[in-house]
Parts: C-alpha cells; sequence; structure tokens
C-alpha cells in the first residue's frame, strides 16, 4: 500500500512484493526501555535474529515526521542516542509527530498501525502495555489494548510485566475479543517470569499453528490483532521474589513521585533496571531476542500458506 506519510524501506517492500516473511519491530523500546548503547546493540541483534530466521525485519518509528517501515542502523542509532528525547508516540500521538516533523519512537499501539499501512502482518516485541495497578481509580490503560482490539498484526511478546495488573489485562483483552495464545504454555508469562498463575485457554505447540490461527481470524473476517504469549526461555528467567520486590518498590516511588501518563512506563523500567542492578536488563534482552525469533518462524509458516 502507498500512502503519503509512509516510507517503506526497498528492503522490506520488495520482501512484501514477493510473498516472503517480515516482522516488524518496536522502536520505544529501544529510547525509553532501555539504556544506551545496549538498546542500540539490542535492536541490532533482533534484527539479525530476525534475519537468522529467514525473515526481513522492519523496525518502525518515525523519522522527521516520516512514519518508517524499516530504519537503517544509523537510523537506530539516532533513536538510541536521543533516548527519552525522541518523542514516544502511542496513536494519540502521532498526528502531532507527523505535522511537526518530529523523531518518535513508537509504542506497541503505534508499531501495529505503521504495520499495518505497510501490509506486515508479524511483530515482536518485549512486553506490551496493559491495565496499569490501580487503573480503577487512574484510569490508566495502556491504548496498545484499544489497538489490539482493532488493527490486523499479531504480537510476539511475553506477556505483560507485574507492573501491571495482568488478570484485568486479560479481562481487557478477552472484553474486545482478543486471543491470547500461549506458545507451549498455558499459562500467561509475566515477561521476567515464566508464571503468573493465570490460566489461557489457548496454546500453540509450533509456528504453524500459530499460523494458521491467523489465517482462520482473517478468512473470518475478525478485525484485531492477536497476542502471542511467549515465556523468557527457563534458563533466563529471573527470580520470582527478587523481582516483584523490585516492582513493589519501584511502584511505591513512582505513587510518590507522582509520575503519571506515558511517563510511568519509562520510569518504572529504568527504575526495576536499577533495583536489580542490571539483572532484569538481562533478562530483557534475552526475552526480545527469543521473541524475535518465533515471529520469524510465525511470519515464515504464514507466507507459505498464502
Ligand atoms: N512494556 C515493557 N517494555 C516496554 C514497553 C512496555 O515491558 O518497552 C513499552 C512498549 O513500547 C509499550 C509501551 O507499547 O511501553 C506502553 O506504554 P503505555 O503503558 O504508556 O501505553
Ligand atoms: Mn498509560
Amino acid at each position: 500500500m502507498t500512502h503519503r506519510h509512509l516510507l517503506v524501506n526497498p528492503e522490506v517492500s520488495e520482501a512484501l512484493n514477493s510473498n516472503q516473511a517480515v516482522v516488524a519491530l518496536e522502536s520505544t523500546i529501544i529510547s525509553h526501555g532501555m539504556p544506551f548503547p545496549k538498546n542500540v546493540e539490542t535492536a541490532l541483534q533482533v534484527e539479525q535474529i530476525v534475519r537468522d530466521n529467514g525473515a526481513i525485519p522492519a523496525t518502525i518509528a518515525i523519522i522527521e515526521g516520516k512514519l518508517k517501515a524499516g530504519l537503517t542502523t544509523a537510523e537506530i542509532e539516532l533513536l538510541g542516542k536521543m533516548g527519552t528525547k525522541a518523542i514516544k508516540t502511542s496513536r494519540r500521538d502521532l498526528p502531532f509527530v507527523v505535522a511537526k516533523k518530529e523523531t518518535g519512537a513508537t509504542t506497541v499501539a503505534a508499531t501495529m498501525i505503521i504495520a499495518a499501512m505497510a501490509e506486515i502482518k508479524i511483530f515482536a516485541t518485549g512486553g506490551i502495555g496493559g491495565v496499569h495497578r490501580g487503573a480503577e481509580k487512574s484510569m490508566d490503560i495502556s491504548a496498545d489494548l484499544q489497538e489490539l482490539a482493532q488493527t490486523n498484526v499479531a504480537v510476539v511478546c511475553a506477556g505483560a510485566k507485574s507492573i501491571l495488573n495482568l488478570e484485568l489485562t486479560l479481562e481487557y483483552l478477552e472484553t474486545f475479543g482478543v486471543p491470547v495464545i500461549g506458545f507451549q504454555t498455558n499459562e500467561f508469562p509475566a515477561f521476567y517470569s515464566r508464571k503468573s498463575g493465570l490460566d489461557l485457554q489457548y496454546f500453540a505447540e509450533n509456528p504453524l499453528e500459530i499460523a494458521l490461527l491467523l489465517q482462520s481470524k482473517q478468512e473470518l473476517g475478525l478485525n484485531g490483532g492477536m497476542v502471542i504469549a511467549n515465556p523468557i526461555p527457563k534458563k533466563f528467567e529471573m527470580e520470582f521474589a527478587a523481582i516483584n520486590q523490585a516492582i513493589s518498590s519501584a511502584l511505591e516511588e513512582a505513587e510518590t513521585e507522582k509520575i503519571t501518563g506515558k511517563e510511568i512506563t519509562p520510569f518504572l523500567l529504568s527504575r526495576i533496571e536499577q533495583l536489580t542492578q542490571g539483572k532484569s536488563l538481562k533478562a530483557n534482552i534475552h526475552l526480545v531476542c527469543n521473541n524475535a525469533k518465533l515471529a520469524a518462524q510465525i511470519a515464515n509458516s504464514y507466507v507459505q500458506l498464502e
């Protein structure tokens, strides 16, 4: 599809035109989710993993007002160095970033929007946003969930962090008709750990099963995304008590410092990293790599069905 504001990288566009597997990747994780230079190293490593698994990576961001599907190494470095100076761009921020020709890093929601414009169907990230703890008062629910309700892109993630209320996040997704598929698990993973205590109704044993689910959903004309919940590999999992201690402290600090709105997720991520002496960052990198691999495999199975 052509679109006035969209620039699809030539390699990505060629891959899409020849029915090759493509995997979208987000960029808020680069600018706001990890510190420099680990963020740049990880983003490049994740792209390489997608390639090693037979798909073309398309990291998505907005560079000087242009929606880009597929960044150059220089653009990834730019976002990594800008860090939180890049505008964290979700659905509501997109018109502003485009009109002002700003540079924005895209959240899961905005990445899905741009991936859908470019006709990319599979997207890998670390964790999705969700219903925040205390949302019954703050009404803080990530726009990622509404995007999953309406935009046709499947998101491979390691579940969601327990900075969120995972139970309400799953309820919200159910209400809006978003399938959540456990990859080789029937429990919703909690990002740093494989377990949350929350059951999933559906699980898939292999990438082909997921591709078939996506195909059925498309054939039924059901709009909206899908969450593929891929637990962090066992050897990289964090100890439940340690990570939850860090999460609780970070949440208390956010409350004391009255951090709200779009600032809260990046604040919590960086505090948790400090409180765990970087252990959470290591786990985060491993799980993103693991998700990129699965997404590439799903994308390959999917194009073979077409
Ligand atoms: N969760 C993570 N790491 C992240 C994010 C969420 O474990 O980097 C980022 C993603 O870009 C996600 C965004 O889309 O935060 C959600 O932010 P908010 O809660 O403000 O919608
Ligand atoms: Mn929010």
